[in-house]
Order: C-alpha cells, then structure tokens, then sequence
C-alpha cells in the first residue's frame, strides 16, 4: 500500500507540476485520470475546495507541508521535503469528511507550521461516496446516479472482481405501501473480505460479526482491522485491509461505501459501478457485457438464488 501511494503521488507531480508554477498560490484542482480519487494541492497561503456534487467527501490522505521540490515552491533556499503537518489529515476531515462540498484555508493559521523556513502546500486525496437506498436511488464510486427498484432479496453493491478480496452486498424488502411510493428498501448490508469474520448490519442499526450479535456504541476487532461505531443514527464501519469504509443508516435504509485503496481502481465491479473515474462506463453487467438500462444493469447483480425468496410484506 506503502508503495502504491507513493507511485501515485508521483504521477499526479508529474503530470501537474508545469500548471502549478505557472499558477503559483492558486487553487489547483485536478483529476487522477486512471482512477476515482481526487488529489488536489494549493500553495499557502491559499484556500481549497473538495467537491462531490450530491454526494459527500471521504477524505483520505492530508498533508499540509512539503514531500516535493518544485511544487509551490516560492523559496530560494533548499527547504525541508520531509515536512509533515502532524495533524493535517485530522483537520480536513473535521472541515470536510461527509460534506458535499468544503473550503480550507490553506495557511498556518489554520495548520499550524512544521517546518518555518520551508514554503508549504496543502496536498488532499480524497473520494465520494458512492451507495444509495434503493428507494429507488443510488449513486455509483463515479458519480453516475441512476433509480432501482429490485425485487430479488440480496443483490451485489461491490465486489473486487479482480482479486476476489472481498464483496458488500444488500438485501432487499417489499415494503408495504402505496402503489405511488417506491416499493423496496435496503434492510440490510452484508460485508465479507478475506481479512474479517463477516459483519452484517441490520435496519435497527445493530450488527452480527461472524455468528454473534451487538448492539454496542463501539466494537473494534483484531488491532483495528476492523472497527464499527455507532454516531448518531449511523453505523460506521472501517476496515483496515482492504482500506473500505460504509456508513449504514438502518433508518431511513441509506447506505454508503468508500474505497480508500487505490489498487482497486477499475477492478471492482458491481451495483456502485468499476470506481475507473468514468462515469460512463459503470453500467457493466454479471456477464461483463455493457448496459444503459438500469433496471438491466441492477438486475443482473441480483445473487443467484435470492430471486425466489418470497417476501414478507
Ligand atoms: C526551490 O527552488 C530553489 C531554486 O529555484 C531551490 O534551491 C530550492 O531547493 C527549492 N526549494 C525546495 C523546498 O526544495
Ligand atoms: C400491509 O398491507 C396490507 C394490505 O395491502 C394490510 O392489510 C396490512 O395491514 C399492512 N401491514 C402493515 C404492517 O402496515
Ligand atoms: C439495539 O438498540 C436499539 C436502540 O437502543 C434498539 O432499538 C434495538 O431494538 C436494539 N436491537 C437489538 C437487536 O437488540
Ligand atoms: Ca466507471
């Protein structure tokens, strides 16, 4: 993971580092094209906006200081590249984590200085959530929104097709309401990776992990592989390897999944979409043919066998 990160930060340097001098404390803001995170930079002092429009921001790495020599640089003399603002990630996730949108003052007001002498930057990675409610709405890791309706019990919100590490999944209920209002829910979600017992979150927020079942504030398994938190009327779920995140809100039946591990760009597959950065491409079926019907597209993650399930009304 270590060496993932580090081989992506270069690229995105690469790439972008011509337009950053050129706009010198301005607020860059730029896409990892081969993937569905965001990196963004802004000189000091400055300010930053994340975005995720309709959606919300899940930030994953902060550093407010300086790991590169030409980015943002203003200074004459040979600075600190090892400048590493303690609490960076910290501070913008608490002025951005779960919002749509977010400015930060880029300035050591706000980050206080770890290196003086050194010119610093802001240098963000963050995503969007992608999830839904099946009520009918979802949203995919790329953005692209669409409305289901599924009528089958259990279907498929994300599975790492590649490497088979792990998949969430949803159930389904009919609910028993007028014909003008959606008729189904999500009740519950069910995550099994490789690295965990299986957790399984249900609509009154309390959970199974492998056969037993809570119904605590707090539960934190094996050196934090994985932890989950009750905050407020949410469940908040993270699991370490591989780095995914999932908000459940059993009432009103919302749920949302965050990937924090840039090896899984474009290797998922699955209700939320291949998370490639394209939008477009997201409505790829079971069968890895392409769609553009939704309906299609959702019903093909259906688990087999949970089709025949008759519901309770
Ligand atoms: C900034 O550039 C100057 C020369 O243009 C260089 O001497 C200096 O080392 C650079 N600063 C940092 C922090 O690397
Ligand atoms: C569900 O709907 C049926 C008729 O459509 C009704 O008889 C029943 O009382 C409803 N149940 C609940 C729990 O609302
Ligand atoms: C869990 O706690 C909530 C709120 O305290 C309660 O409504 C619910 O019935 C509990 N669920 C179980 C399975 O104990
Ligand atoms: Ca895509």
């Amino acid at each position: 993971m270590w060496q993932v990160t580090i081989i992506f930060a270069v690229t995105i340097v690469r790439v972008c580092s011509e337009t950053i001098r050129e706009l010198d404390n301005s607020n860059m803001h730029y896409y990892n094209r081969k993937g569905f995170q965001v990196q963004s930079v802004a000189c000091d002092p400055g300010d930053m906006t994340l975005q995720c429009d309709d959606r919300s921001i899940r930030v994953i790495a902060a550093n407010f200081g300086r790991t590169d020599e030409k980015m943002c640089n203003t200074s004459r003399k040979p600075g600190d590249l090892n400048c590493r603002g303690a609490n960076s990630l910290s501070i913008v996730r608490s002025l951005c984590e779960r919002k749509e949108k977010c400015v930060i003052g880029v300035n050591t007001d706000v980050f206080g200085d770890a290196c003086h002498d050194t010119a610093k930057y802001l240098d963000v990675t963050y995503t969007c959530w992608g999830g839904g409610d099946a009520d009918p709405d979802m949203v995919t890791f790329d953005g692209r929104q669409y409305q289901f309706t599924g009528t089958c019990k259990t279907y498929v919100l994300v599975n790492d097709c590649a490497r088979k590490t792990f998949e969430i999944t949803a159930d389904f209920q009919t609910k028993n309401t007028s014909a003008a209002e959606p008729s189904t829910k999500m009740i519950g979600i069910t995550i099994k990776a490789k690295t965990i017992p299986a957790l399984h979150l249900q609509e009154d927020n309390s959970y199974w992990i492998g056969g037993k079942l809570y119904n605590d504030t707090v539960t934190i398994l094996g050196h934090d592989m994985v932890s989950i938190r009750k905050e407020g009327k949410h469940l908040v779920v993270h699991i370490k390897k591989p780095k995914i995140s999932v908000i459940w809100n059993g009432k009103p039946n919302k749920v949302m999944v965050s990937l924090s591990d840039t090896q899984l760009t474009g290797s998922i597959c699955g209700m939320l979409g291949n998370a490639d950065g394209n939008p477009k491409n997201d409505f790829i079926k079971t069968d890895k043919t392409r769609t553009s019907d939704a309906a299609e597209f959702g019903d093909s993650w259906a688990v087999p066998g949970s089709c025949s399930t008759v519901k309770e009304l």
